[in-house]
């Protein structure tokens, strides 16, 4: 009795056995920014819940500070997709040179709330770009975020476009921001983040754009530029993303377990993204003890930023696909009756 037994478990002991060990012993996870700050915390947290929850079988490895795209942060799709990477939490941005629809979201001055955001993620477009990704060899888990991109400088206070005349900005090397940093008569220049740090630190560049809690505060970037100007131009959301290779090899019930981590990790790291960021905000505060001088433009003010990028928004539409930009549209005016 027993020896039949023992047969007929057999089968189910082995097959149990051998899908864990069709896994790999790591699974390496790309991040831009390094370990603080929200971004890099939730790698972090992410990786630990599957660990958790899978029983120790899932060992995800956060690759911090760009190291698994050896510079080239515009690169991490192509990354995803030869496997090089197994998942990434990756700026929208970083893959919108690969990805193009996902330019939607530096569209000059095109979102002016999260609110409007979460309309465009939570409904149809932000469905569709998932598709879109996952044509590309991506699986998107779940919508993280960087943040609203605002304006930093070592030289003067901006609160209109002629304050940018001649500003040496650093960018990320995603055309659409050379485009609205000249419309604007500055000077953009593309810049790795992995370089971008010394290039402020030594002055080759008078500025640079990015959010706030994820990156201006963990990065003491008042140590390098005293000037800052909230003006929402762009959003950066962040895609929980996995390799769609490594996605398949994951049996049904750990699929599950990453899917729900992701989506519980993202919810966070937006919470943190967001935080004390109203006007007379925790991190605006953080910003001012720290000696920044704070400019929040009025919508006035913004509007005449908005003015000069008009032809850059009509030519990025037409990349993007007028369609997908028109449903984003309906969706953000929808949210502002709401
Ligand atoms: O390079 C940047 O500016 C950063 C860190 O925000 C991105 O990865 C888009």
């Amino acid at each position: 009795m027993l020896k039949k037994c023992l047969l007929f478990l057999l089968p189910i002991i082995f097959f149990a056995s051998s899908s864990y060990a069709g896994y790999k012993s790591e699974y390496k996870l790309s991040v831009v920014v390094g370990p603080t700050g929200p971004w890099g915390e939730a790698a972090a947290k992410f990786a630990s819940l599957v660990k958790e929850r899978s029983g120790g079988r899932i060992n995800i490895k956060p690759y911090y500070s760009g190291q698994l795209f050896s510079g080239k942060q515009t690169n991490e799709v192509l990354l995803l997709k030869m496997g090089i990477a197994d998942f990434a939490l990756g700026s929208t941005i970083n893959w919108s040179t690969t990805i193009k629809e996902l330019n939607l979201f530096s569209l000059p001055f095109m979102f002016s709330s999260y609110s409007e955001l979460d309309a465009v993620l939570n409904g149809r477009v932000g469905k569709e770009l998932a598709a879109i990704i996952e044509q590309k060899g991506v699986v998107a888990l779940a919508w993280g975020e960087n943040g609203f991109r605002e304006l930093t400088n070592s030289k003067r206070k901006v609160t209109k476009p002629a304050d940018l005349a001649g500003l040496k900005i650093r960018v990320v090397g995603s055309p659409i921001f050379i485009d609205i940093f000249k419309s604007l008569g500055a000077n953009p220049v593309s810049i790795n983040w992995s370089e971008a740090l010394t290039s402020f630190q030594q002055g080759t560049v008078d500025g640079q754009e990015n959010p706030i809690n994820s990156v201006i505060i963990p990065y003491k970037l008042w140590q390098m530029q005293k000037n800052i100007t909230v003006w929402h131009y762009a959003i950066d959301p962040i895609v929980f993303g996995a390799g769609k290779n490594t996605w398949n090899s994951f049996s049904q019930k750990d699929q599950e377990i990453i899917l729900n981590a992701a989506k519980e990790v993202a919810a966070w790291q937006k919470a943190q993204a967001r935080k004390g960021l109203d006007k007379i905000g925790e991190s605006l505060n953080i910003l001012r003890k720290n000696g920044m001088d704070v400019v929040v433009l009025s919508g006035k003010e913004r509007d005449a930023f908005m003015g000069k990028t008009g032809h850059v928004y009509e030519k990025w539409q037409k990349e993007i696909g007028a369609l997908l930009v028109d449903e984003a549209q309906k969706e953000i005016i929808k949210s502002r009756g709401k």
